[in-house]
């Protein structure tokens, strides 16, 4: 493993060198990701998000993973979008939690033109509560994009889920392309990109190799890299398939932390299914985020007491929050 210029940020990764970084000894791997997490980041904090379902089910497209596509039955009860009002109090139940960032997902396809101004009164009431605001609402317009980002939007969270070769043994109803576009159109349009995969589809080592390579040779690094442990849902395609190897789930955190050495790379979905020993592991690897509560989407997570325990553990602080309250929220 070359360790030369280690935390220069890089657009130009082969698909070797992020072979080799796979293939390396577990214990240079790590060793080498938490001394790039060190040059970038306080190695004892962890920013927590929180994640809310702002419309439920019935989703029209068909990935395989998914519990909310109206394509499998999965027993979930669907919801329309919720109301602003229901949507404010819950963000701030999440920053009296200590939640620095609201997460606000969608199961649509891509947002219908009649819903943006609700999406946007809650980007509005969000942020003027001192919270960072995220949103995954599907593809974007060019126009939906901009109002997103006028709204005040800091994130948006738009996967590229795995390989671009694996990518259509998962979803059919759109392509890999059709990701790219909407993300260069979120950062074209100066809005923080969050962007990751899933790992544990049955998907090769070598799609693993690149999902990370692809995140990493875009343009601009995504500023948060959401890396999921498949949540096997009975009545979705993909349940029943093997889960990964704990220690190669560690792997991937630690060649996300190498690769993107200034992008906060999140231990995302799938907590509930790993031991606290491999979550400490991951920490360790270069992950310095997390979902809190009892929920993500549809599906459980570990829950407040679990991770503070955790946390507490393990010595882990929560990083404070990093937005200001807008100037029309001081005076109004
Ligand atoms: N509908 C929008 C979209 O697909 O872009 C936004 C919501 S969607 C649920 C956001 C992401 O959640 C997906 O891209 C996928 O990476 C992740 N996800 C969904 N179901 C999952 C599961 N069962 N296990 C792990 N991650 C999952
Ligand atoms: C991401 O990469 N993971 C989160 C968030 N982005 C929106 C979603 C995980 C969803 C897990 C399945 C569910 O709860 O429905
Ligand atoms: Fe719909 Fe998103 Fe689920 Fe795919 S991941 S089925 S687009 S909610």
């Amino acid at each position: 493993m070359s360790r030369d210029n280690d935390t220069a940020i890089r657009h130009d990764w082969t698909a070797s060198e992020v072979q080799a970084l796979f293939d390396a000894p577990f214990n240079d791997l790590i060793f080498r990701a938490q001394a790039v997490h060190r040059a970038h980041f306080d190695p004892n904090e962890i920013q927590v998000s929180t994640l809310l379902s702002i419309k439920t089910g019935a989703c029209p497209e068909d990935c395989k993973y998914c519990p909310q596509s109206v394509r499998y039955n999965t027993g979930l009860e669907r919801e329309p979008l919720m109301d602003v009002d229901a949507v404010l109090s819950a963000a701030r139940e999440a920053r009296d939690a200590g939640a620095t960032r609201f997460c606000m997902g969608a199961a649509w396809r891509s947002p219908k033109d009649r819903d943006m101004p609700k999406v946007e009164a809650m980007i509005r009431g969000v942020r003027e509560m001192g919270l960072e605001t995220c949103m995954t609402l599907g593809m974007l317009s060019d126009d939906q994009t901009r109002r997103l980002s006028e709204a005040g939007l800091d994130y948006y969270n738009h996967n590229l889920d795995t390989s671009e070769a694996f990518y259509d043994q998962v979803i059919t109803t759109r392509t890999y392309q059709d990701r790219l576009d909407t993300l260069e159109r979120v950062r074209q349009a100066g809005m923080k990109v969050c962007c990751g995969g899933i790992i544990g589809m049955g998907e090769s080592d070598g799609d693993r190799v690149e999902l990370l390579r692809t995140l990493a040779n875009l343009p601009a690094h995504p500023q948060s890299v959401p890396i999921n442990q498949l949540i096997q849902v009975p009545g979705t395609p993909l349940d029943g398939v093997e889960a990964p190897d704990p220690l190669d789930f560690v792997r991937c955190i630690a060649v996300a932390r190498i690769l993107m050495p200034a992008s906060y790379v999140r231990l995302s979905a799938g907590r509930t299914d790993m031991s606290d020993e491999t979550q400490a592991l991951c920490f360790l690897a270069g992950a310095n985020s997390i979902f809190a509560g009892d929920r993500l989407l549809t599906t459980e997570n570990p829950g407040e007491d679990h991770d503070s325990r955790l946390m507490n553990r393990l010595g882990l602080r929560p990083e404070p929050g990093a937005a200001e309250p807008r100037a029309e929220a001081a005076t109004g």
